[in-house]
Order: C-alpha cells, then structure tokens, then sequence
C-alpha cells in the first residue's frame, strides 16, 4: 500500500472564528497553521482566503499572500479551492488558479449545500479544467456524491480530465451523500481507473471515514474546514492537533505518511523550482 497523503483543509469558506477560536484566517495565521500541519504530518493544504473580517474571498492577491507566507516557512503542496463560498461567480472562484499552484479543487456538479445550493454549471466546470490544464495545476476532483463521479469518468474519455485523477469523497455535507462506511464502499467501488483518492468525511464522520480511508488505500483530509472538534463536545486546538491523530493512527496500522515530496510523487506532480 502507498504511504498516506494527509491533506489538511485549515480555514474553509464556512467555519467562523466564533465557532472556532483557533481558525487561522490571516495569511500569516494560515501559514503557522499549514507548517504546524506539515510537522504533524500533512503533505498537502486546501486553502481558502479569507478578507480580514472573516468573510471568504477568492482575491488572487490574498492568496498570493498566503502561498508567499506559507513557502516561506515550509515545503507542502499547495493546493487552492475553486469552490470558494455559495454565491461567488465562477471568473471569481477560478481567480487563484491563475497563479499556478500544484493543485486546485475542481467541484463535479451541484448539490443542495445545507440551505443552500452549491452551483457547479458543466460549461463553467470545462472552463475550470481547462485552465487548470493550461496552468499545469492538477484537479482534485471533489465528489459530493455519486453523480458527479460517473461524469468524471465521462470526462476522462472525452478527454476533458488527465488520467490517473486525483478524487476526493467528501462525505457528509447535508444535501449530498451520507456519511456512512457504505457510502464510501460504494463510491469506491466506481472509481476511475488508477485514480488515487481521498475522503474528507464532514463532522464527526471525519475521523472514522479517515481511519476507513487508511485501511482501505485511500487518503485522508482533516481539518477545520470539515470538522471543528477533536471529539464530541470538545472543540480541537488546531488543525495540527487532527493531523497528528490521523498520522498517528496510520502509524499504528504499520501505514507510514507520506512527506510532500513523496505525495508528489504519488499523484504525479512535477516538483516545482520555485518551492
Ligand atoms: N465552500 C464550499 C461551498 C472546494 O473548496 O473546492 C465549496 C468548497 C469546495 O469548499
Ligand atoms: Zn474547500
């Protein structure tokens, strides 16, 4: 079995500091926090920018600032979100794309997300591939549920998506797919061939669909973005503080983590020069 990639989505465009003390939201809060990650055991940071009263922005200059200040103290793969928040136009969720991160998120198809839908149009997500292609950036493509995995592999064989692709299950958002083993014994099952993939499991589902992923071959993301809690009732101290639980618990499975360099080399990423 591969080493594990632990991805760890630190800030998300949904989580409030009122809810979570210690969600970095200033680049240099988002920085500490994706070194902190990297020590604990994370090869990859999902990141999203925040303005500095806490509402979500896709502003490329914001995310200029945060990859800077995250490059500056540690070696991780980088990778943006392009689903930004509910709401945003789909030239503003591209936006960060442009500066050439290794990898970036690519959403395949709408879902109801808790009160709200999460609009992903199929000619605005062909226009995200393909700048992503044109950008050398690797999509990982985010499967809220079973739907948009069966047009990632329609994408592949039209050519829109470079085989292997990275996936990533995120299970547990209300208004998509449940939480549950068999949800992802399902999703995992219709993979495409040789795709690597990872399950972000929302909530309290986020430490045992991790432990699932590791037994299973797959990848893990944690953090903040899809979990606030380290367990029920007790709010986490830091993203690290749920990266070093998942690292620990692949340790204790004989699986060992992956270092960013290791990760690239799973995924098939050419390592960069300016890192
Ligand atoms: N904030 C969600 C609406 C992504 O980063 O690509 C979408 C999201 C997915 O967070
Ligand atoms: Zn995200």
């Amino acid at each position: 079995m591969e080493k594990l990639i632990i991805t760890a989505a630190l800030t998300g465009a949904e989580v409030s500091k009122e809810q979570q003390p210690a969600l970095p939201v200033m680049p240099d809060e988002i920085a500490a926090a994706a070194e902190a990650c990297v020590r604990a055991g994370a090869s990859i940071v999902h990141l999203h920018a925040r303005r500095p009263d806490g509402t979500p922005t896709q502003d490329k200059a914001v995310y200029r600032e945060i990859i800077a200040a995250i490059r500056a103290r540690c070696d991780v793969i980088i990778q943006v979100s392009t689903g930004g928040a509910v709401g945003m136009t789909s030239a503003e969720r591209l936006a960060p794309v442009t500066l050439a991160p290794e990898m970036a998120t690519l959403s395949m198809g709408s879902v109801n997300f808790g009160s709200d839908v999460f609009l992903n149009h199929p000619a605005d997500m062909t226009v995200f591939a393909r700048t992503m292609r044109e950008h050398g950036v690797k999509p990982e493509l985010e499967i809220f549920d079973s739907g948009m995995l069966t047009t990632a592999v329609r994408w592949i064989k039209q050519g829109l998506l470079d085989p292997p692709v990275h996936v990533d299950l995120v299970l547990g958002v209300p208004g998509a797919m449940a939480a549950t083993p068999e949800s992802l014994m399902f999703l995992r099952a219709q993979l495409p061939a040789g795709a690597t993939w990872t399950v972000a499991g929302i909530g309290p589902a986020q430490l045992p669909l991790g432990v699932m992923a590791i037994l299973l071959g797959g990848h893990v993301r944690v953090g903040f973005e899809d979990n606030i809690f380290f367990r029920k009732g007790e709010l986490a101290v830091s993203n690290a503080q749920l990266v070093a639980r998942i690292a620990r618990i692949s340790h204790e499975m004989e699986r060992p983590v992956a270092t960013p360099d290791e990760a690239r080399a799973i995924l098939g990423l050419a390592r960069r020069l300016n890192h």
